[in-house]
């Protein structure tokens, strides 16, 4: 196929409620869509940074200068056979795996449409419904949080995440322990602890948790390695994981028993196959974790879910507990036993709400290989 054009875009999409992390709070999103053309066919992608550099160092306003003046001129006009071309191309670019991310996943979805599959089948994916999680924010007062879990219980949600912080941790753990002593029940610091905070990291192995996920520095996977010698707890890595050789050097470092995979953070799609496929020739589970995505973004990790090695339940939930109005339909949902059923349809899966896309976008730039032919030819 030819990229023949890519347009970036911006939109805004206002949370239901804010969500509250170690590293702050978010009430509106601003995401960056990335949509390509390339025969006949439009493909759908999504820039899964935040707002500000607080999770890793890309924003969206990074992306949108990283999307405009390098990913998209090395792409634009070029022909590809298949997608896992596209990460050797952009190779050039360092770092910046977010905005890769999304002009890579585009172009999977119109290699599925491509060839009439649902994306999920295209990357090898079997499962036929994935097992869901959802992730809490911090709230003010353990009670709180009781019952948001207690209402996502309801709903089927098979395992509960909660974020923490220093001071917002034990009492929380210990109330909803004390309230649902056999839930799935795990904690997320993003990076909020240091190595010193050892001994008090180690009480948490007293609360039957499926892992702490990262809780030291964002790119640290030396001191995760000493931490997880001390604690009997799994420690899965998020933020310190961008490549597969970051997820060599940590299994071999032994810094986590458990990985979470986030197609944005690695790279796209291809990255994410690769890290899944050496987790689990080391019989390390993985999950899919999430930023908050649009139904675009969330469409992605429902097909990369389906792989081999997707053994615990991800941070995809329905659209509906982040949205009043998606930008795909049918909306993402979730069954009474806490699974979401994988679409059949070819590509993404989804239909993507142009109409609503426009009406939420407050910039956007369209790049066409014919233009940049016609500019080229007329300074020559
Ligand atoms: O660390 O997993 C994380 C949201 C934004 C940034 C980082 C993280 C998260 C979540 C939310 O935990 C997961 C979701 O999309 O529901
Ligand atoms: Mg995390």
């Amino acid at each position: 196929m030819r990229i023949d054009s890519v347009t970036i875009r911006e939109i805004r999409l206002r949370l239901k409620a804010p969500f509250e992390t170690s590293f702050g709070s978010i009430s509106d999103r601003k995401i960056v869509l990335v949509e390509v053309h390339a025969g006949g066919a439009a493909g759908w992608g999504e820039v899964t940074a935040g707002e500000g550099p607080f999770y890793n160092s890309e924003t969206k306003d990074t992306s949108w200068i990283v999307l405009r003046d390098y990913v998209v001129p090395l792409v634009l006009g070029k022909n590809f056979e298949s997608p896992v071309e596209i990460p050797a191309l952009l190779s050039v670019i360092r770092g910046h795996e977010m905005s890769k991310a999304a002009l890579e996943n585009a172009v999977w979805d119109i290699a599925a449409q491509q060839h009439g599959l649902p994306l999920a089948k295209l990357l090898g994916g079997l499962q036929p419904e994935i097992a869901c999680g959802v992730s809490l924010g911090i709230r003010s007062t353990a009670d709180e949080l009781i019952v948001a879990i207690e209402t996502e219980l309801a709903a089927g949600y098979q395992r509960i995440k909660i974020k923490i912080k220093p001071g917002k941790d034990l009492e929380f753990m210990s109330a909803v322990r004390k309230k649902l002593p056999t839930i799935q029940l795990m904690v997320d610091a993003n990076s909020a602890y240091k190595l010193e905070d050892a001994p008090h990291l180690k009480k948490f192995d007293d609360y039957s948790l499926m892992m702490i996920e990262q809780p030291l520095e964002w790119d640290d996977i030396y001191e995760h390695s000493k931490l997880q010698a001390m604690l009997t707890t799994p420690i899965c890595l998020d933020e310190c994981i961008h490549n597969l050789q970051q997820t060599r050097a940590a299994l071999e470092l032994k810094a986590c028993r458990i990985m979470n995979i986030k197609l944005g953070r690695v790279g796209g799609h291809t990255e994410a196959h690769r890290i899944a496929e050496y987790c689990q020739s080391k019989g390390v589970p993985v999950w899919c974790g999430g930023m908050l995505e649009s139904g675009i973004g969330r469409a992605h990790n429902i097909a990369m879910s389906t792989l081999p090695g997707f053994t615990l339940p991800g941070d995809v939930s329905a659209s509906h507990r982040y949205w009043n109005e998606d930008i795909i339909e049918p909306e993402v949902e979730v069954t009474p036993r806490g699974t979401i059923r994988v679409p059949t349809a070819p590509g993404i899966g989804y239909r993507v709400r142009r109409d609503r896309v426009e009406a939420l976008t407050v910039r956007s730039e369209t790049f066409s290989a014919n233009d940049r032919a016609s500019v080229l030819a007329a300074q020559s």
